[in-house]
């Protein structure tokens, strides 16, 4: 899916800022017909944000159902004659959306964009009026899964992940114009021929004026070093300059649909990275070298703004992954804004891309969070109609971010239920789905602690294995020589299969300004010494390929008696201030792992 963007042709329209808002308790605002007018008793909320935690007041943070938002926004007066899109870069997690009195759009899934084409309902130079109620609850039929419970004092939501689960227009909206013949779709593939680079394209078009294809590639200092004619093709870059790890060289191929006269109707720029990405036996090879992932599983989590995207901790964030010598990062666990995979590209930082489906595991939530029991995959637990919303997360998931040089595995699941044949019976098309969507990328999920080696009967179909472990944390409390000595036999055994591995999370609590002599859970101490335990482990294990800390920071999640304020396993503090396992883990990542 394109980006909005200001081109030649092209023009965009930001919509955030405050929006009038409000609660619908009663789910009465649908059939009121909310959207017909100025919304009823509404106050202000910020966009992008999520609703939770900016107001004072503890039934928004925790409301269970409707919230409506609402903006008028004026249309360019210059937009005459335009086609005019109307996009949420994510609404969280679920949207219908009115422009006027007309419904325009509905969307399932909380953090994959959505668009509808409101031309005729538009005229340039008139105020409009832009209505979405966006609804926060999870079933067995979304992703990630839940369960909404009528208790008498009113909706409860239960979830099996371990995040706060925030609301709301959490990213940019967008008013943008493009001809009305236009490109409508392009993918690029990259590959390499010794010191040329080559650059697959295909391109879409929508529209009713006869076209050609032309594209133009151009280099960092915007000299053009190829170009191609047609809807598809490969371009060669002489002695290109590789996209790697640390070095986020960027080309940007133009896409112009031109007329006969040859007058260009549409310009699009995509940026190009050149880079292959290839597993081979037990490594994960970037540009045909072996790559070691150094970096953490992150959320998209700040105080007051929830998950709402902010330019200010994406940079901030990127300095600190650079400080510390990390290289990489999940998106656990869903796909972050679109931001962030550009400021990837630019840096040079690797990214392994999750989609939402998180809590999949009710044995696990039960377990660990309290919840009650439940089976997994049943008819009326997570089931087929679960499985289509999943592979419908995957689809929008690669057509957003298939271009971006940074992302380098398509992560499809975190921790589900993967002991059971039920589970290899639904994982086993969504990875064949993954793999026809794009051929180029490994394709991995996060394996859980129940699921160990020879008991899980999904980690086959993975290119990568990826573990998520707490040897010295919820096993082996306390207790670091029998965690390093545990941990190590079950790497082993996962070694055999000749995968590479990605310790794709390791971690412990901790309080930031706890010490203590002994190494005892919660301190600053025990956090570094338990780092420093995985650390010995995975230096003797070959196959694995990297180590991502859980958590970048520590992170809101519900309420639980495992959970003081939230998940303290972060290496940062929710503002970022670095515990002592931070020094540590910059001692390690800044010499050769
Ligand atoms: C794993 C999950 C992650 C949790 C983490 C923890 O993948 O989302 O936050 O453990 O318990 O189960 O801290």
């Amino acid at each position: 899916m394109l980006r909005p963007q200001d081109t030649s042709t092209r023009e965009r329209k930001s919509l955030t800022g405050l929006w009038e808002f409000r609660l619908d308790p009663t789910r009465a605002g649908r059939s009121a017909r909310w959207f017909a007018d100025s919304l009823p008793d509404a106050v202000r909320a910020p966009v992008p944000a999520s609703y939770n935690d900016v107001f004072a007041d503890a039934t928004v943070r925790d409301h269970v159902g409707d919230v409506w938002y609402q903006t008028t926004a004026r249309v360019p007066r210059g937009w005459e004659g335009q086609r005019v899109v109307l996009r949420f870069d994510s609404a969280t997690h679920r949207a219908v959306v009115w422009v006027g009195d007309t419904k325009v759009a509905e969307h399932e899934g909380g953090y994959t964009p959505f668009e509808a084409d409101v031309t005729s309902l538009l005229a340039p130079g008139d105020e409009v009026r832009i209505t979405a109620v966006v609804n926060n609850e999870l079933s067995f039929q979304s992703i990630p899964p839940g369960i909404v419970e009528d208790t008498p004092q009113g909706l409860r939501q239960l979830y099996f992940h371990d995040f706060f689960n925030y609301a709301g227009l959490h990213r940019a909206v967008w008013l943008y114009a493009t001809p009305t013949t236009y490109v409508s779709d392009v993918t690029v593939v990259t590959d390499r021929d010794g010191s040329t680079g080559l650059v697959r394209y295909a391109v879409q078009s929508s529209g009713d004026a006869d076209h050609t294809v032309q594209v133009t590639l151009r280099d960092a200092e915007g000299r053009t070093v190829a170009t191609g004619d047609g809807a598809g093709g490969e371009l060669s870059v002489g002695d290109a300059h590789l996209w790697a790890p640390g070095d986020g060289y960027l080309y940007e191929l133009e896409v112009e649909l031109v007329d006969a006269e040859g007058a260009t109707l549409d310009s699009y720029l995509q940026t190009v990275g050149i880079r292959t990405v290839e597993v081979r036996g037990i490594q994960f090879l970037i540009n045909g070298e072996p790559f070691y992932f150094k970096g953490f599983g992150k959320h998209e989590d700040s105080a007051v703004r929830g998950k709402g995207h902010d330019d200010a901790f994406l940079v901030h964030d990127f300095a600190l992954l650079d400080w510390i010598g990390a290289n990489s990062f999940r998106t656990s666990h869903y796909p972050y804004a679109d931001e962030v995979y550009d400021y990837a590209d630019r840096e040079g930082v690797v990214i392994l891309d999750e989609v939402a489906a998180v809590g999949q595991n009710v044995e696990l939530a039960g377990g660990i969070f309290g919840g009650k029991s439940y089976v997994t995959f049943s008819p009326e637990t997570v089931n087929d109609v679960s499985r289509e919303v999943h592979a419908q997360a995957i689809r929008e998931l690669v057509a957003r971010d298939k271009n971006h040089p940074s992302v380098v595995l398509w992560s499809i699941a975190n921790e589900p239920e993967s002991q059971t044949p039920e589970s290899r019976e639904y994982f086993e098309p969504l990875f064949a789905l993954t793999r026809e969507l794009d051929p180029t990328r490994p394709v991995g999920f996060a394996n859980f602690a129940l699921a160990s080696h020879g008991k899980c009967l999904v980690s086959d179909l993975g290119d990568v294995l990826m573990l998520n472990r707490y040897y010295g944390w919820y096993v082996n409390t306390g207790d670091l020589a029998a965690a390093e000595q545990a941990w190590q036999t079950e790497l082993e055994a996962w070694a055999t299969d000749g995968k590479p591995i990605i310790i794709t999370e390791y971690g412990a609590d901790t309080v930031a300004g706890l010490h203590s002599v002994a190494p005892v859970p919660w301190t600053e101490e025990y956090q570094v010494e338990y780092l420093e335990m995985n650390h010995r482990v995975f230096d003797r294990v070959d196959a694995v390929v990297g180590e991502h800390v859980w958590n970048f920071a520590d992170f809101a999640t519900t309420s639980g008696v495992r959970r003081v304020d939230g998940n303290k396993k972060g290496v940062f503090t929710r503002d970022r201030r670095p515990k002592a396992a931070a020094h540590l883990l910059r001692r390690r990542w800044t010499r050769d792992v």
